[in-house]
């Protein structure tokens, strides 16, 4: 039987990151996938016009009705929005420790709104700390959770070490953005893997939603943390390459592009 998998993030109307996002890469990997909104969000690739935070007692309900009759073999944690929003996510994984669960911790979106409100930012540890199997930083959420600098490999071990030690959860620390070659770090709380990846010259659009989304999908198949890092990551440099213009400079996520007629054009408008 098809497994259930559950984002629960915000929404992005294009399906360019966030909760529908996270379904398209779910159903892709062969799951059904759930979404539990925690905000809805005004956007298009040139800027987040406007975050609309759902109340923590929305995202509670949703999750409740929900896992009352559908068995869940997963989740992922991506935008939260608000303080409240992420000490409800805190007892929803506390409450579903017996499957695969993923924190991508987003701050910000990469035009600079605002997706989490910041006093929740130094928190994100002590709330969400012991509650997932994984957490997902880019460089930039990296340095916000260890209120540091994070601008080489080195540096990112020591991030990753620090965050998972703070937060009690495996850190897979990514250096997209790192000057020279693209490695993202695992730590596992035990030992560190390196994975080189190409750089992708293409501004895509929802890669972290990607990857967190991808890597929980292998892990609820059976495979180690190692392995499911390895193949998320995998799948989405894969995706990346495949991704078609979206706007303003910015490309976007197309997983049925193979199944389209024709060369994709993207989006389409301008
Ligand atoms: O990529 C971060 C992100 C996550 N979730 C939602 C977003 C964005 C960025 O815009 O809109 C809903």
């Amino acid at each position: 039987m098809t497994k259930n998998l559950v984002s629960i993030a915000g929404y992005d109307p294009s399906a360019g990151a966030g909760v529908l996002l996270d379904i398209g890469v779910f159903e892709h990997l062969g799951f059904r996938g759930f979404g539990i909104l925690t905000a809805v969000t005004a956007q298009n690739p040139e800027r987040v016009d406007r975050v609309f935070p759902l109340a923590a007692h929305a995202v509670v309900g949703q999750f409740g009705r929900l896992s009352e009759t559908a068995v869940i073999a997963g989740i992922k944690v991506g935008m939260l929005a608000t303080a409240e929003n992420m000490a409800a996510v805190r007892r929803i994984l506390g409450q579903n420790r017996h499957v695969p669960r993923v924190v991508d911790p987003v701050f910000r979106s990469s035009s600079g709104a605002v997706l989490l409100e910041k006093k929740a930012w130094p928190l994100f540890l002590d709330i969400l700390g012991g509650k997932a199997d994984l957490i997902t930083p880019n460089l930039e959420e990296a340095e916000i959770l260890v209120d540091g600098p994070v601008r080489s490999v080195p540096a990112m071990r020591k991030a990753a070490a620090e965050i998972t030690r703070a937060g009690r959860i495996p850190c897979l620390l990514k250096g997209g953005h790192l000057k020279g070659k693209a490695v993202d770090v695992l730590y596992d709380g035990r030992e560190f893997t390196d994975f080189e990846h190409g750089r992708s010259v293409k501004d895509v659009h929802g890669t972290g939603c990607f990857l967190s989304s991808a890597i929980l999908g292998h892990l609820a198949e059976g495979r180690t943390l190692k392995e499911a890092c390895r193949l998320g990551i995998a799948l989405v440099g894969k995706a990346i390459r495949e991704a078609v213009p979206a706007a303003a400079g910015r490309w976007t996520f197309d997983l049925n592009r193979r199944s389209n007629r024709g060369p994709s054009k993207g989006l389409g408008r301008r």
